[in-house]
């Protein structure tokens, strides 16, 4: 049997979350994936995931689209570089997946998937809140049918975590909680609830030190008729933490899912009761808080992997996703303005 194309991959960003991603490529080498070439503006960094990941260390995303025949290029730097960088690999023909946030805003998100598609090359964007295992399990009772039509939900990131530590320029940030973990739960709402006609949304800061909002309430009309809460807060003061967890809360026509901290799923169905424990098992590179985090990335780049090599879209495509940034940039209105807004939509020019 003839062996399909291995896939050719670069990654540019080798911080603090990319370690996950490199860790994640190593183990999907198996499957097709060969992490050929790394990209720091930092040399130190490059370096050492360099020879760590047994991989080409460069300093310049330009010079290693130009030496390396890349198929796809993992951007795993802050969204200030993402633009630049996926108008790179779309210009040297190379497929891109880009961290997230897309972008700072809705109009360089839609320039990146304007780029891709004149381009003609193949774009994703690495939202792993809907690849997690327990979200994948919630999904999978919603798709047997076993709650009926989800109508309500109420999904929360709530956690007093100290995110600063591993990311300190999130302080500085002045579009903070929904545009970092708000935007992985509104992609969650749409993953479990569908698409939304308006939503109105209450910010508030209650950690003085720092420059953006800290704790985001949105409650959601979908199209389906469906109404969600989704709840994003760096201020929690409780203990136990349930960071980095989602808790889910959604109700259907025929039963009910919940998941509590410690990723227990509680299922009622058609008048019976069942749980579930559907969290994450440790990898031999996973560790406590972050494991589930940290395997959602493998599951992420499993399918964006899947997805290249198959020749169809991820479904975190750059399109699908300005469906989850779009209700980003519609809860800052509506915390500016105080009125329901609808979100907006992308026409496309090419
Ligand atoms: P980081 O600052 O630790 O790492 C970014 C790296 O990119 C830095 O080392 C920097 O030198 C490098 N870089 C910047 N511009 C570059 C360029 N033009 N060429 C080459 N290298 C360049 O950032 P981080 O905390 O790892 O976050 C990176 C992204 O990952 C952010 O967008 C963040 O929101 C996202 N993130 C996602 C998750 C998740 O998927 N659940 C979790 C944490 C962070
Ligand atoms: O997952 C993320 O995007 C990180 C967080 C602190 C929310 O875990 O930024």
């Amino acid at each position: 049997m003839v062996e399909k194309k291995r896939t050719r991959i670069g990654l540019i960003g080798c911080g603090f979350y990319a370690q996950n991603h490199l860790h994640a490529w190593t183990d999907l080498k198996a499957e097709g994936a060969d992490l050929v070439a790394v990209c720091d503006l930092d040399p130190n960094k490059s370096a050492a995931a360099a020879l760590q990941f047994d991989a080409k260390a460069y300093t310049d995303a330009k010079a290693m689209f130009q030496a390396e025949a890349l198929d796809l290029v993992d951007i795993t730097t802050q969204m200030g570089s993402h633009k630049a960088l996926a108008a790179l690999a779309a210009e040297h023909g190379v497929a891109a997946v880009v961290q997230k946030p897309f972008a700072p805003s809705w109009g360089e998100c839609i320039d990146i998937v304007e780029t891709a598609k004149r381009h003609n090359t193949w774009l994703a964007v690495h939202e792993n809140f809907r690849f997690g295992t327990a979200m994948r399990r919630v999904r999978s009772v919603i798709d047997s049918g076993a709650i009926g039509t989800p109508n309500w939900a109420r999904l929360g990131f709530r956690t007093g975590y100290d995110v600063f530590k591993g990311q300190p320029y999130l302080a500085n940030e002045k579009r903070l909680v929904i545009l970092d973990v708000g935007i992985h739960v509104l992609d969650l709402a749409r993953f479990f609830l569908g698409e939304v006609d308006h939503l109105s949304c209450e910010t508030q800061k209650r950690i003085p030190t720092i420059a953006g909002e800290d704790t985001a309430t949105i409650m959601m009309r979908h199209t389906s008729g469906a109404v969600s809460l989704v709840e994003s807060t760096y201020a929690a003061r409780k203990i136990p933490d349930a960071f980095p967890e989602t808790l889910v809360e959604i109700e259907g026509t025929e039963g009910a899912i919940i998941v509590t901290r410690g990723e227990t799923m509680q299922v009622t169905t058609q008048g019976i009761f069942f749980e579930e424990k559907i969290g994450s098992a440790l990898l031999p590179w996973t560790s406590r808080p972050w494991h589930g985090s940290q395997e959602a990335v493998l599951h992420a780049n499993r399918h964006m992997l899947e997805a290249f090599r198959a020749g169809r879209p991820a479904s975190t495509s750059g399109e699908d996703n300005l469906k989850t940034y779009a209700l980003v940039e519609a809860a800052y209105e509506s915390a500016a303005t105080g009125q329901k807004i609808r979100p907006p939509v992308w026409i496309p020019r090419v």
